[in-house]
């Protein structure tokens, strides 16, 4: 493997698509898909609220204007959105003990002891950002809805995840069309403490660097079996570790009772499971463990084709592009 220099290319760069080589490229990657957000979803809890779009607008100009490197920035939550929080705080919590599995288990309770999770009161991303950047390496930076697969993909590269700010409607904090902190902070934080699981993001994220838009698209749907709505064995029973579920009561219930079909997890199925992203999912993919996960993930991953080679840097946070020889 050489290195490609800039002036001396080999690959036509014309077919491959722009991806970040460096951190702060992130900036670029924040491309978003509305169909799910209140101003545009009529079946969104919030849509006939103005004050909820206002509110929620607001909190997502902060993330418009945020540029790479700048100080995550602090909302002041009403007394009505943390009551939404405590609720969906409280009625998950009572599930977690029995339907969780142990790395997210592990990973709530450092945020409750080290990090100010509790049910009264809705974490600082600033505050979550400090505490994972020690544990895994990961950062937060504030994202002001759904964002497209190949954006939200790429920050996984760089151990950066896109984290909304904004809080569901609190006529339905049971369940949010969209996105919103609840999913955030308790259905991906805990897990992305824990070493083997941010490692697994981040394989998922170099795979998607520069991939043909159909390889997107399973990588992006094998980001939805597994880090949305995985499954994996624990000491002989089936526990959730993926954040979809992990933030949502009624479809963990779903999802651990007998009524949903289980397959072994093989990355090959999963990229290329149809599914609805608006109802609980037809089938779920259970892993024997992480490591197994993982490691099927990354033969998976030197499956998909690209005329060149990458290494991340974590020293400087970039990637280095190589030629295939
Ligand atoms: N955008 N803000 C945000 N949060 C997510 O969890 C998210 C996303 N965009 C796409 C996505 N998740 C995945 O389901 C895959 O499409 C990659
Ligand atoms: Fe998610």
């Amino acid at each position: 493997l050489k290195r490609v220099a800039d002036d001396v290319r080999t690959v036509p760069e014309e077919k491959v698509t722009w991806f970040p080589r460096k951190i702060r490229d992130l900036d670029r990657c924040n491309h978003l898909i509305t169909k799910f957000d209140p101003d545009l979803d009529q079946d969104h809890p919030g849509y006939s609220d103005k004050e909820y779009r206002r509110r929620r607008a607001s909190i997502s100009e902060l993330a418009f204007n945020y540029k790479q490197g700048e100080p995550l920035p602090r909302v002041e939550y009403t007394p009505e959105e943390v009551a939404t929080w405590r609720q969906v705080y409280g009625t998950l919590s009572s599930i977690y003990p029995t339907h969780a599995c142990r790395q997210f288990l592990d990973g709530l309770q450092q945020l409750e002891t080290e990090c100010g999770y509790s049910q009264d009161n809705i974490p600082q991303l600033s505050d979550v950002s400090t505490f994972l950047r020690e544990k895994t390496g990961f950062q937060l930076r504030p994202v002001a809805g759904l964002l497209s697969a190949r954006d939200f993909l790429c920050s996984l590269a760089f151990r950066v995840f896109q984290c909304t700010q904004y809080i569901r409607h609190s006529s339905a904090p049971m369940h949010s069309p969209e996105p919103d902190c609840c999913h955030e902070l308790l259905g991906h934080i805990p897990m992305l403490a824990d070493k083997e699981f941010a490692q697994f993001s981040q394989e998922i994220g170099l795979a998607s660097l520069g991939a043909s838009d159909e390889d997107i698209e399973r990588l992006s749907t094998l980001y939805w079996f597994t880090v949305e709505f995985g499954l994996c064995k624990q000491n002989g029973s089936v526990k959730a570790y993926g954040a979809g579920l992990l933030s949502s009561y009624g479809e963990l219930l779903y999802a651990l009772s007998n009524e949903p079909e289980y397959k072994p997890f093989t990355p090959e199925e999963a990229a290329v499971q149809p599914y609805q992203d608006d109802a609980y999912q037809p089938v779920y993919f259970v892993s024997d463990s992480f490591e197994d996960a993982k490691a099927k993930l990354r033969q998976f991953s030197s499956t998909i084709q690209r005329p060149f080679a990458i290494r991340y840097d974590p020293i400087t946070s970039s990637l280095e592009v190589l030629d295939r020889p």
